[in-house]
């Protein structure tokens, strides 16, 4: 018996948070084994690693091969110790954030060289590859609009300006352009509206006959 993973996916604010907590209520409601996580983090050690990355100022030294291979030294740890087993043992498993974050932050934001993403990608996985991707989409006017109403800390990476999550934006879009296993919604409906269409369209996928 093998479970679904489900990964989550979007610009900061887009609202992956808020939705995968409403799938993941809805699930369990209808009596599913659910386990949520999220990266980088998920473990006890991948969530050392996060505090690493996602501490401090955007200025600070951080060379961007330590980024990566921190990111995908989390991932892996995720992947032996949690994702793959609780998919073996049948469960749903819903990820905020996964390996198309390299891609789009790592790979199109801080250039880092396609084929080595895809091999650290490849290597932290073990092919670990999601079922589904929900990617809410929004502006960058509209993300920082979102970040701004929070309680105005933001961490190494939301320190970023607006030509670096538009090029996440443009990032996002050019991998779920054309790519079966993405889902992408309005994510500037309302909640209830966009949590009815992630549910129809998960419906649909893993729940039919
Ligand atoms: N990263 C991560 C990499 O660079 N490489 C990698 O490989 C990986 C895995 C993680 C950071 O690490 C980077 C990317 C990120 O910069 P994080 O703390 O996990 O950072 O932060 P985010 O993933 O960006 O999550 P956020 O909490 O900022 O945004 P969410 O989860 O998209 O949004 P959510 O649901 O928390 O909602 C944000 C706000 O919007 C409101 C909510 O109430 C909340 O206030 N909202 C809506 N408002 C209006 N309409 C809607 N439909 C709304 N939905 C939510």
């Amino acid at each position: 018996m093998s479970g679904i993973f489900v990964t989550f996916e979007g610009i900061e604010g887009c609202g992956k948070s808020t939705q995968l907590n409403m799938l993941a209520n809805w699930l369990r409601a209808s009596g599913k084994d659910v386990i949520v996580t999220r990266e980088p983090g998920g473990t006890e050690l991948g969530e050392k690693i996060r505090n690493l990355l996602l501490d401090g100022n955007k200025g600070d030294v951080f060379s961007i091969r330590t980024e990566i291979l921190l990111f995908e030294a989390s991932r892996a740890q995720h992947v032996d110790e949690k994702i793959s087993p609780a998919i073996k043992s049948g469960k749903i498993v819903l990820c905020d954030r996964f390996s198309d974050s390299t891609v789009v932050y790592q790979g199109v934001a801080r250039a880092v060289d396609p084929h080595t993403v895809q091999f650290l990608n490849e290597f932290a996985l073990c092919g670990c590859i999601p079922d589904m991707t929900i990617f809410p989409n929004i502006s960058v006017a509209e993300s920082f609009r979102r970040i701004a109403l929070e309680d105005g800390s933001r961490d190494r990476i939301e320190q970023e300006d607006e030509s670096f999550f538009e090029k996440i934006r443009n990032g996002y879009l050019g991998l779920a352009k054309g790519n079966a296993r993405f889902f992408m919604v309005d994510g500037t409906d309302n909640e209830e509206i966009i949590h009815g269409k992630i549910r129809n369209e998960f419906a649909e996928r893993f729940f039919k006959n």
